[in-house]
This record gives C-alpha cells, structure tokens and sequence, in this order.
C-alpha cells in the first residue's frame, strides 16, 4: 500500500456551546451567549466524516473528554463530589467553570503537531501533544488528548506520542493547525513548515510560539534542512486568523494561500520552490482576509483522492459570498492539482470558529502503520451508524447559556460519555 493519510474528526460533545471563550476568534465572541444545538454539531461533524468516507478516503474519529470537567477544577480548590464542585465552580468563578464545559475538543487539528516518518529521524510517526497554553479552557484538553492519542496510536513500533511541552506562556503550542507538510507524494520525504507568531502588540493574542514548535522538531528529530519556520502576518491575525489554517491550506505539493497570510510570503515560497520542484502555489485574488475570516474558504480540508486528484472539503459559508465562490471557482478550474469542490456543513462549529480543517487532524501512515492503529477508531459504515445512534439518543438538542448551571444537564453529559464509551468499546 502506497503512504495515505487519515483525517481523525473530532467528534462535537454533548455541551458544546457558546460561552465566548477565545479572544482574537471572531466567531467565537460574536456568538457569545447564543443558543448552541449540540445534536446538530455532531450530526454535522459525523455527516461530514461520512462525506470524506465516501469519497474513498480512510476516515477515523477521536471522541470527547467527559465535559464539563470537574476534575479540571479540582486544582482551584473546589472539592467534594464533581456535583459540588461544579455547584461551588459556578458560583464562585463563572469564566473557569465555563472553561470546563466547553466542548473545544472537537477541533482536533490543536490536538498535536504530527510528524510524518518519512521525515523523522527514527522512522516513526511522531505526534507532538498540544499543550493549547494560550487559552485556559483548551489547556484543560492537553493531558486527556495525550492519553486518548496514546490509546489510538498503541504500537510504539510505528508511533512515539509525547506529552504536551511545559504550559509556559513561551511556550504555546496549538498544533497541526499551525505545521504544514509539503511532499512530491504523502509517502516521499516532505518539508515541515511551522507558521508562528511573536509577541507584537496588537489585540488578539498569537497563540503559537515558533520555540514550541522547534520544540516538536527537535523531539521528531526532524532534519534541518528540510524544516522552514514563517512568521503569520500580523494584519491576519488582527482579522482572526489565530491559527494559520484559517488562512492557508496544504496537501502534498500544493499549498493554498491567501496572499496575507505570511509575514514575508516571497521569502518562504522561495525556500519551498527550491527544494521542492514540483510545487504548486495556489493563490486566491480578491477575497480580502475579513472575507476569508468569515468564509473559512481556507479551512477547508485539501485531500488526495485515491484517483490521484485532489478535492477542497470546504464549509457551506464558502457559497454564500460571490467573491469567495468565484475565487473557489478559479481554484478548481486553474492549472494545479484541485479538481473538485465539496461542500459540507458545519454551521455549528463554524460558530465558534470551526471550519472543516479545525474538525480533524491528519495521522500519514503506510500500510503496517495504518494496522498499528487501533481499529475501534476508524470507521466503517456500522460503526458510523452507532455513533449516530448514540447521539441522536444522547446528545441534547440545544442548550441555552444557563443551562449549563443545570445538574441535569450534567447528568446528561455523563450519560452520553458512558453510551459512547461503550459503542467504543
Ligand atoms: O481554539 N474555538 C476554538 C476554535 C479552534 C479552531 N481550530 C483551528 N483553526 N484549527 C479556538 O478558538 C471557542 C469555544 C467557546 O468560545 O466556547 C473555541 O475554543
């Protein structure tokens, strides 16, 4: 079997909702306080799984942490039963005890930074656990996601999963949604390209610090020559670019990219032109950033179809505005390997700034790699069905923002977590 690479989705929890949490995420604090349809978000999230599934792509799925997260409240002093403490969080210091409800998790690609083996200095797939130390509710998500990474990836032949790296404010770490790999084909050697940003002023926070991600390179073992760091543009992260894949997309040999996306754009693809002849960088005209901000047009997920082209799994919010669908139009029809548009929803997640590309993170495995995953989270069309049971039975149908004071709607949350377990299981 030729290198393939497997998108792992998030699946949206049960108490996914809009508390506003992410500063310098625009969707995220203009819904703030809105009504959240936790159902809806799941079923989205798993009809566009089901869409990459058939498209003839490997499609595998990562579940939810148990939220809100009692435990993760522990440390601030609250103690008794997780009903006390979530009782006594709530009324004490609302912000944190709406931090452990969220249901952030779901946008797996600040899971971890994955480093393909055909570049690692051992051979394996390294995965990097995000320690998401930028903002407090996904902080809570590192040390679950490192166990649930563990479980997923268990043969340490093929696989080396590290723990999140210090949560230091010099050290924020937002994985894959900042690390691009760019390669003649998934199983060639590929060039790793971590995007960062700096500390600059400004009024939205720049989540990745580029000594993070040479953190994550020196763990791989990643080669030097073949590693580039790019500074984001300041001007798209002030338009809610807090992460790089709001604004650019990669697959193999093509990279597509808003013209404002990097600091010092003519320095960076000159580097990838010279060590990777055959590349293709695509660039939009006329979508401005705010527009590619409130489109998510660039998170889309770019994937190699088995025929060999490639397909951009773009949100629906990509139709609704005429400069961003034509741009998308000329992509598709221009002279580069993107041959097809598909367009999913993910409204909700949108919502607080989710796109497709949020929604998954890239595992590039070979055949004996794809066998040393667990199989229990690659879907097949029956397990597809039981996960769609579970939330159809499980999943609460909206949740308004008091709701999330409700014990019942904790009990709730418990309930769904223990009916997916056992699905898993
Ligand atoms: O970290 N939203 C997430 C969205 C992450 C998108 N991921 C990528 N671009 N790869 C974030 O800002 C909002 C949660 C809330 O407001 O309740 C939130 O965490």
């Amino acid at each position: 079997m030729s290198a393939i690479e497997i998108n792992f989705d998030g699946l949206p929890g049960p108490t996914h909702n809009y508390a506003g949490l992410s500063v310098g995420n625009v969707a995220s604090q203009s819904n703030f306080g809105e009504v959240s349809y936790p159902r809806a978000a799941a079923r989205q999230g798993l009809a566009k799984m089901r869409t990459v599934m058939e498209l003839g792509l490997v499609q595998g799925f990562l579940p939810p942490p148990l939220r809100p997260a009692a435990a993760a409240l522990r440390p601030f002093g609250f103690k008794g039963r997780d009903d006390d403490v979530l009782t006594a969080a709530a009324s004490e210091d609302l912000p944190l005890f709406r931090a452990a409800c969220s249901a952030s998790s779901m946008w797996r690609a600040n899971a971890a930074s994955v480093l393909a083996a055909p570049d690692t200095a051992d051979g394996r797939v390294h995965l990097v656990t995000a320690n998401l130390a930028g903002m407090l509710h996904r902080s809570f998500e590192a040390d679950e996601t490192f166990q649930l990474l563990r479980r997923v990836f268990p043969d340490a032949d093929r696989f080396c999963v590290h723990e999140p790296l210090p949560s230091a404010r010099h050290f924020g770490d937002e994985g894959a949604a900042n690390h691009m790999r760019l390669a003649a084909s998934h199983g060639a050697p590929g060039l790793n390209v971590f995007v960062h940003g700096e500390l600059r002023g400004g009024s939205y926070p720049e989540r990745q610090d580029r000594r993070a991600s040479e953190a994550a390179a020196r763990l791989a073992g990643l080669d030097r020559a073949r590693t580039l760091y790019a500074l984001q543009n300041q001007a798209a992260v002030q338009a809610g670019a807090f992460h790089n894949d709001v604004v650019v997309v990669a697959n193999a040999n093509v990279l597509l990219a808003h013209p404002e996306a990097f600091a010092d754009p003519a320095r960076l693809y000159g580097a990838l032109r010279e060590r990777l002849p055959n590349l293709h960088i695509v660039e939009t005209f006329g979508v401005s950033l705010a527009d590619a901000v409130s489109s998510y047009l660039f998170n889309s997920q770019l994937v190699t179809l088995p025929g060999g082209d490639m397909a951009l799994v773009l949100p629906s919010d990509a139709r609704e505005g005429a400069a961003v669908w034509s741009a998308v139009e000329a992509v598709v029809a221009g002279d580069n390997p993107i041959k097809h548009a598909v367009v999913v929803d993910v409204r909700e997640s949108m919502r607080n700034g989710g796109g497709p590309a949020c929604l998954r993170l890239r595992i590039p495995v070979d055949g004996p790699a794809l066998a040393g995953i667990d199989q229990r989270f690659l879907l097949t069309p029956e397990r597809w069905a039981a996960l769609s049971q579970v939330v159809e039975a499980y999943w609460p149908e909206r949740i308004a923002p008091d709701d999330l004071l409700s014990p019942d709607l904790w009990a709730q949350a418990r309930a769904a977590h223990r009916a997916l377990e056992a699905v898993i299981a």
